[in-house]
């Protein structure tokens, strides 16, 4: 079943992988290059031992598939799951007059007053992209991430490239083709002025045999409690969505990590996890009437089946 492979990755992290610092100043224990299968013909790979949100899953991935960067799309979807990093490029523009959120992300797990007083800007904020168009549009973009990547790639010519059009087109036409890829990473863009965060899943390939389309992901960095579950069943979503468009059948989804880690926070998470039993995973459904992956809505796409052990929660390294 799908999920070991996942566990495994866990338990391997835990057992052999070695302390490390990070950007954030959390502390990691990190392995380098790993990799997972999953065959999406034995159930949707949504993880059971602990409740992942897919309503989250599916709104983020329609966001990239719209071109979308903004995350107004997401805070009216009610998804929440981006908006610390626009976040701190508003506290650390000289248009925020606010109290110092310098560190938000250390300092609220720390200090329960900053804390206090980091959710109500945190409020304030999300309520004036919603409201205030051009306020989102300032504040409320990442750049140049996967949804520019994916269909508005800019070129040195000044052109765009469509690249999810250009890869479903090809694997309808040449699905032999050993060039089914999709970037994500351009060195010209991983600038903080250009993108909130660099890309962290950069590259993926299709491939097609035996009437099947299976995809493998290569993840610089993973973030194997909170980020990689969310990337495992958004890659396996969109296999799905593709192979439903090219009429094939759903292979598998191969799963290539860089640097690999658990967040010295998460580690009794991560041991809470280890202790449950897998269930049966779930399957998705999508509406058999929908004619290409540019049209699907939220109710297209429904998870049956879903019965997972209960949510554990942990706090994300900004
Ligand atoms: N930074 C870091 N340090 N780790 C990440 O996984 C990460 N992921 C990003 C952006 N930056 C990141 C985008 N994806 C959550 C899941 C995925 C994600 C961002 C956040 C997350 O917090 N998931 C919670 C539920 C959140 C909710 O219910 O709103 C979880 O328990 O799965
Ligand atoms: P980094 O840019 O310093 O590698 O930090 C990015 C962090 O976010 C790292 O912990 C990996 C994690 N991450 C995921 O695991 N999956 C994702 O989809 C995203 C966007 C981030």
């Amino acid at each position: 079943q799908g999920e070991q492979a996942y566990l495994e990755l866990c338990q391997y992290v835990l057992d052999q992988g070695t302390h490390k610092g990070d950007r954030t100043g959390t502390g990691t224990i990190s392995v380098f290059g790993y990799q997972m299968r999953f065959d999406l013909q034995q159930g949707f790979p949504l993880l059971t031992t602990k409740k992942v949100p897919f309503r989250l899953i599916k709104s983020e991935l329609l966001w990239f598939i719209s071109g979308d960067t903004n995350i107004q799309y997401l805070l009216k979807h009610n998804n929440n799951i981006w908006n610390e990093w626009p976040f701190r490029n508003w506290v650390n523009s000289s248009d925020y007059k606010g109290p110092d959120m310098t560190d938000f992300g250390i300092r609220s797990q720390q200090d329960l007053e900053f804390k206090a007083l980091y959710d109500q800007e945190m409020a304030r904020f999300k309520e004036r992209i919603v409201q205030d168009d051009e306020f989102a549009r300032t504040y409320g973009d990442l750049g140049n991430v996967y949804g520019k990547q994916w269909r508005e790639w800019q070129t040195s010519r000044g052109e765009t490239i469509d690249q999810i059009k250009d890869v479903i087109e090809m694997i309808k036409h040449n699905p032999d083709s050993r060039r089914l890829i999709v970037s994500a990473w351009n060195p010209e863009d991983i600038s903080p002025e250009k993108a909130a965060l660099p890309p962290c899943h950069i590259l993926f390939q299709f491939y097609v045999a035996d009437g099947k389309l299976s995809c493998q992901l290569y993840q610089r960095s993973g973030d194997i409690f909170l980020g990689v579950p969310f990337n495992i069943a958004s890659y396996a979503l969109l296999t799905h969505l593709i192979a439903r468009e090219c009429g094939l059948e759903v292979g598998e989804f191969i799963h290539t990590l860089g640097d690999a880690h658990i967040y010295s926070n998460h580690i009794e998470q991560v041991r809470t996890q280890l202790a449950r039993t897998p269930r049966t995973l779930p399957t998705i459904r999508i509406n058999p009437d929908i004619d290409s992956i540019f049209n699907v809505q939220m109710e297209d796409v429904e998870l049956n089946g879903y019965e997972p052990h209960p949510a554990i929660k942990a706090p994300v390294a900004v």
